[in-house]
Parts: C-alpha cells; sequence; structure tokens
C-alpha cells in the first residue's frame, strides 16, 4: 500500500443511519478525532476519510466514484438505481416499504388502487411494482410527510416507509401491502484500484467480527451427564462446546456459543433437558 491511500466512507450526515453507522465503525475500531459538524475527517489507527452527505446523495457519491464505499439503505439504493455493488448487509436501519390506505377501507387487495392516486417519496420503486402487478394507478411524488396524502384529500393511498407502525397509525392509515424490505447495507464502488480493495477487504474482516459478536452470546450452564448428547446437540457453538466435570458427580459445565435468533428456542429445550445456572455473557468479538 503506498503512503496516503486512504479509503473513502461515504455517512449519513444526520439521520437514522448516522449514530448506527458510526457505532459500527467504532466497534472496528475506526474513529473520528475532531469536532461534530464536520462534513469530512480523517480516521485514526486506519486509512479512511470519512465524508459526511444526504442519505439520498450516497449511492450517487459512491457510482461516481466520490466515495469508495458508503452506508445506505437499500431502500434509498435501489431507489436511485446507481450502479453500486452491495457488500455486506449491516443489521440496523431495518424497516419496510409498505402500501396503506385509510382505516376504515375494507381493503379488497391490490385491485383496490386501480385507476387511483398513491403518494410517496418513491416513485422509482412502487412504479416497477405496479407495472409488476398489472396495477395502472397514478403516482403522486412528494418528498415528505406522504402520511397525511388521504386526509388532505391528496391521494386514496400512500407508499412509504414503515418500522414500527405509529406514524401510520396515527395518521388514520392501515398497512395493506408490504413491497419490499430494507436494511442499512454497505456499498462500494465498481472498479476499486487494488489498494483501495485490501483496505476494504480488511474493513470487511472488521465488520463481519463485528456482527458475527452482535448476533451471538456465550453461553454457560450445567447439565447432567445423561442428558449430555441432546444438549451438544441443541447448542453444537461454533466448532463444538468446551465440557468440563464438575465437582458434584454426575454433572458437567458446558460452554458454547449460541446464536441470537434461535436464542429463546434454545434456551426452552435445555430447560426441558434439565440444565441449571444458565448464563448468557455478550461477545466483544468474533473472529471464525
Ligand atoms: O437528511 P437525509 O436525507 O440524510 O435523511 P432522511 O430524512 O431522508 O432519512 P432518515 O434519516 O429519516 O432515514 C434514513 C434511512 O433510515 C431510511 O432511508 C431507511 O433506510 C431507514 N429507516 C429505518 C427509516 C425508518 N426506519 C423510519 N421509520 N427511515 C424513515 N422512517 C420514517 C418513515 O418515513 C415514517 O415517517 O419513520 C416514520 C415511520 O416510522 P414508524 O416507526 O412510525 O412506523
Ligand atoms: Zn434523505
Amino acid at each position: 500500500m503506498s503512503d496516503g491511500t486512504r479509503l473513502s466512507i461515504a455517512l449519513q450526515k444526520s439521520g437514522r443511519l448516522s449514530e448506527d453507522s458510526l457505532k459500527l465503525l467504532a466497534d472496528c475500531n475506526i474513529r473520528v478525532s475532531g469536532s461534530k459538524g464536520m462534513l469530512k475527517a480523517d480516521t485514526a489507527h486506519f486509512p479512511a476519510t470519512l465524508l459526511f452527505l444526504r442519505d439520498d446523495d450516497i449511492p450517487q457519491y459512491v457510482a461516481d466514484g466520490v466515495a469508495d464505499i458508503g452506508i445506505v439503505g437499500q431502500n434509498v439504493l435501489l431507489e436511485k438505481g446507481h450502479a453500486v455493488t452491495e457488500k455486506r448487509p449491516l443489521g440496523f436501519g431495518k424497516c419496510r416499504l409498505s402500501l396503506a390506505v385509510q382505516k376504515h377501507i375494507d381493503y379488497p387487495g391490490l385491485a383496490f388502487f386501480e385507476g387511483k392516486e398513491i403518494a410517496t417519496s418513491y416513485p422509482g420503486i412502487l412504479g416497477s411494482y405496479l407495472k409488476e402487478h398489472g396495477v395502472q394507478a397514478s403516482i403522486h411524488e412528494i418528498s415528505g410527510s406522504v402520511e397525511i396524502a388521504p386526509s388532505i384529500g391528496m391521494a386514496e393511498g400512500v407508499f412509504d416507509i414503515v418500522s414500527s407502525g405509529s406514524t401510520l397509525f396515527l395518521n388514520g392509515l392501515k398497512e395493506v401491502e408490504v413491497v419490499m424490505r430494507s436494511e442499512a447495507v454497505l456499498v462500494s464502488r465498481k472498479g476499486l484500484p487494488a489498494e483501495k480493495e485490501a483496505i476494504l477487504e480488511k474493513l470487511l474482516a472488521r465488520i463481519d467480527a463485528v456482527i458475527q459478536s452482535r448476533q451471538n452470546k456465550y453461553l454457560l450452564l450445567n447439565a447432567p451427564n445423561e442428558r449430555l448428547e441432546e444438549v451438544i446437540a441443541t447448542i453444537p457453538g461454533v466448532k463444538s462446546p468446551t465440557v468440563m466435570p464438575l465437582a458434584e458427580s454426575g454433572w458437567s459445565a458446558i460452554h458454547s456459543v449460541i446464536q441470537e435468533e434461535d436464542f429463546w428456542g434454545s434456551i426452552d429445550r435445555l430447560k426441558a433437558l434439565g440444565v441449571q445456572g444458565i448464563l448468557v455473557v455478550p461477545i466483544e468479538k468474533m473472529i471464525l
């Protein structure tokens, strides 16, 4: 790597992805020194420069090579349609893009929207979806506060981001079709020079370790020896669990790693097998 080569990383300046993006980089030991409000900052201990932008601009900046990589929602990426490479889903900024109508409507299915107006900030994604399903509706593009459109008579439906659903509810709307699910992703420009590709590979290895550790927990428990095989089959861990005899005969201590996803299901199975003293500990980093 030649001196001075830095990977430029486009992040949302201020919004829903900002804190989680910076936290992910910080967990990778990539931090900016400097004050808030900067638009560009070099990172200490890692050859990168952070660029702080509006999320809508990130796909284009990366596609044009102004930034080498970026963190952005899949919804924005798909809407903008720029040619970038999706490298990793990042597990935060999760939401869905949905069609919604007024609560009192007896919704008959997608045919409801035939000949109607739909308000949205995502005309591209909505247009493709309607076309794919053979529905002719007119799309009313607005840049914000989409949810008020039906109550002011601007449209019969809305197409917008939903996460808890409370914004729809507060505006007298109900979700009727989930069109896509989205989360933040790391994207890279095409044709990254080899020196930068090498920096990106290092970053991705760190990100993978951080994401793995977030998705897994370290588990310690005591199991009766006669149920050992079933316990091990329930929590196989990374390679296989550590099994150590307890001072009390007939019992063993087991250490393993368990995935967040099937955590409660596994705990229920373990309890049914008679295990005791379950301890669950967060994992700082996980390198496989
Ligand atoms: O200023 P800039 O252009 O950078 O930011 P922005 O205002 O365009 O985007 P921002 O910060 O609101 O969102 C950035 C990204 O976060 C989005 O592109 C999504 O990928 C993701 N994300 C995750 C969300 C939400 N959850 C979300 N709930 N983006 C927006 N919302 C809004 C939604 O528009 C609606 O108004 O929150 C409301 C719905 O939330 P619930 O919980 O009431 O359903
Ligand atoms: Zn935006």
